[in-house]
């Protein structure tokens, strides 16, 4: 959907910071160690592959991006919806969202109806950089969610892409 990157949005830096503020508890009993953990290798996959660096954010500090769970009409005008796993905001926004009604796995070797979190981190953490979707079936950017599957590492699609946009 181009149209929700009107005009390639930037961030204008690259040293960006995130925080967990959740508004719901995922089902399934996900815990936040376990979120943290998603987030940071999220983090680490676009870390060491692009120009930015995405570190939590310290206490006191402003953070970048702000994170967590969420479920339905959770007050930004994008209610989450069965079918919805997450969603974030363009440059320089910093929302990111996780639909607290799916059930989530931390772990590679999925249930048919688990959803991989670090997949989805990347994903979503690749739209707070700028990135809309790819044609590329072997990028994360590619639009569509298979079940019990997980794509962890960036394409090399993914990776042009974000430095095309610097
Ligand atoms: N959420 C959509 C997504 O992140 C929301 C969305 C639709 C969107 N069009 C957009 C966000 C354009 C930014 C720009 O793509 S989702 C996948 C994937 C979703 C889908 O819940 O459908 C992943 C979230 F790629 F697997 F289909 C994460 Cl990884
Ligand atoms: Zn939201
Ligand atoms: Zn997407």
């Amino acid at each position: 959907d181009y149209a929700f990157f009107p005009g390639s949005p930037k961030w204008g830096y690259f040293e960006l910071t995130y925080r967990i503020e959740s508004s719901a508890e995922p089902v399934g009993g996900f815990t936040v160690e376990e979120f943290e953990d998603a987030l940071g290798r999220a983090a680490i996959e676009w870390s060491d592959n692009s120009m930015f660096t995405i570190e939590e954010a310290a206490g006191g500090v402003e953070p970048s991006i702000r994170t967590g769970f969420h479920r339905g009409d959770h007050g930004d005008g994008f209610v989450f919806t069965n079918p919805t796993l997450a969603h974030a905001f363009a440059p320089s926004d910093g929302r990111m969202h996780f639909n607290a009604d799916k059930h989530w796995s931390i772990n590679d070797t999925l249930t048919r109806d688990q959803f991989d979190i670090v997949w989805t981190a990347i994903h979503e953490l690749g739209h707070v950089l700028g990135l809309d979707h790819s044609v590329d079936p072997n990028a994360v950017m590619f639009p569509t969610v298979d079940p019990g599957t997980t794509k962890r590492n960036l394409g090399g699609d993914d990776i042009q892409v974000l430095l095309n946009m610097s």
